[in-house]
């Protein structure tokens, strides 16, 4: 493992390692199969903290540092890049409440999710996916309340999540600067879960529609100021991407440890394939590939934990540990031949899965107009 943990941070790193083994890989293709939400292994998995590995002791989380989240992520996504993606829409909700959340919305927010809750992070919109600036819910001050109308798209843990984080535009006329972020519970008034999507990989996690009608949230439920949702959707993004990333690298890991095993197994022309240059070279590939984006996962969180700028690096390591995972999931399948195509072997689910990595927490052109753009002002 390309991590240097010290003795702490590997127990905790076993520990997933050994959850996973029991309660996720004996039934990961059944959740694929059957496009299942594993609710009680969900909640086996929020009974030790993994859906909130980051909220600070001081609001009844572990606290523990990115880099050992990174690499528990890496862990629950080489077993099901599905069940990660659960974990890890309830810490996409978090982060801009723990960003610019008044110390009562933290604890508010922290007791839900710490008390067992699902999060989720309500940002995209049927005509506001890439371009987010052009969310056209809106939110209206109503004397001590807002009142927050419009439908949301694409949204992780929908059905199952106790609290969210909505981006709404409390002044259309201003485009991006109009938009603000509020925490909105599960049991308000107006609020209905819409359709359910029906994936071609994640199947063992939840995505669907939201519904606002006229939903009230008092006024205190609006994060930070009014006008800067936009901003903090950035910011948590750019903190998201890493750990997106980080799930990617799970899937990479997987694809090299599926096909290595498989090519040192298989004989073809008196020999295991993994003899064949063709084989091991691409094996090479693909190994340089996952550890390449291991590491620069590692590095941008790193320059998080020290307030160092991230940005560009998040896109980088999102967008390359996306189409790692991607590119070995197909030369997984690929080296397993015929067997990698059959659903009686796992590489085919990693290649479905591992397609919305390319597409979810910004689409990798998403991420190639915020490094391009970095590079461009570099030279204004
Ligand atoms: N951190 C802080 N502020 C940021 C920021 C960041 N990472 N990125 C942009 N901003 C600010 C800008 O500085 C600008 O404010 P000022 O005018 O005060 O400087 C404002 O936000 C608007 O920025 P910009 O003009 O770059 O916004 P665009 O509308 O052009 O959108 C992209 C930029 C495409 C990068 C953005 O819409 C995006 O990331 N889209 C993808 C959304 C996404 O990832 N969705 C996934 C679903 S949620 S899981």
């Amino acid at each position: 493992m390309g991590y240097m943990l010290n003795e702490e941070q590997q127990s905790i790193v076993q520990m997933a390692h050994d959850f996973c083994e029991k309660e996720i890989k004996p039934y990961a293709a059944d959740w694929d199969r059957e496009g299942n939400f594993p609710l009680e292994t969900v909640k086996k998995a929020m009974e030790i903290g993994y859906h909130c590995l980051e909220i600070p002791e001081e609001y009844g989380g572990s606290g523990i540092d990115y880099v050992t989240v990174a690499a528990v992520m890496e862990e629950f996504a080489k077993y099901d890049l599905g069940f990660a993606t659960t974990l890890m829409g309830t810490t996409l909700s978090l982060k801009p409440v723990l960003m610019h959340g008044t110390p009562e919305q933290k604890k508010m927010y922290a007791d839900v999710i710490v008390g067992g809750g699902l999060g989720a992070f309500a940002l995209t919109e049927a005509d506001a996916g890439s371009d987010a600036g052009a969310t056209r819910t809106t939110a209206v001050k109503d004397g001590d309340d807002y009142v927050i109308n419009g439908t949301k798209c694409f949204i992780t843990n929908s059905t199952y999540a106790d609290i969210f984080v909505v981006f709404a535009s409390t002044d259309r006329e201003k485009g991006v600067k109009g938009i603000s972020a509020f925490i909105v519970e599960r049991n308000r008034e107006g609020f209905s879960v819409d359709k359910h999507e029906d994936k071609m990989g994640l199947r063992s996690s939840d995505t669907a529609s939201l519904v606002f009608e006229n939903v009230r949230v008092p006024a205190d439920h609006l994060l930070g100021k009014e006008g800067e949702g936009f901003k903090y959707a950035m910011q948590t993004l750019d903190l998201a991407r890493p750990f997106v990333g980080a799930s990617a690298v799970g899937v990479a890991q997987r694809a090299v440890d599926e096909a290595g095993a498989y090519a040192l197994q298989r004989k073809c022309f008196g020999k295991p394939i993994a003899k064949l240059q063709a084989i091991a070279f691409k094996l090479a590939d693909m190994e340089i590939g996952t550890e390449t984006a291991r590491q620069m996962i590692i590095h941008t969180l790193q320059l998080a934990e020290a307030h160092q700028p991230y940005s560009r690096e998040a896109a980088i390591a999102k967008c390359y540990a996306g189409d790692v995972a991607f590119k070995n999931a197909g030369e997984a399948v690929q080296i397993l031949g015929g067997y990698g195509y059959s659903r009686e072997y796992p590489v085919e689910k990693l290649l479905r899965d591992s397609k919305i990595l390319q597409i979810y927490e910004g689409t990798n052109e998403v991420q190639r107009v915020v490094i391009s753009g970095q590079v461009l002002n570099r030279y204004k």
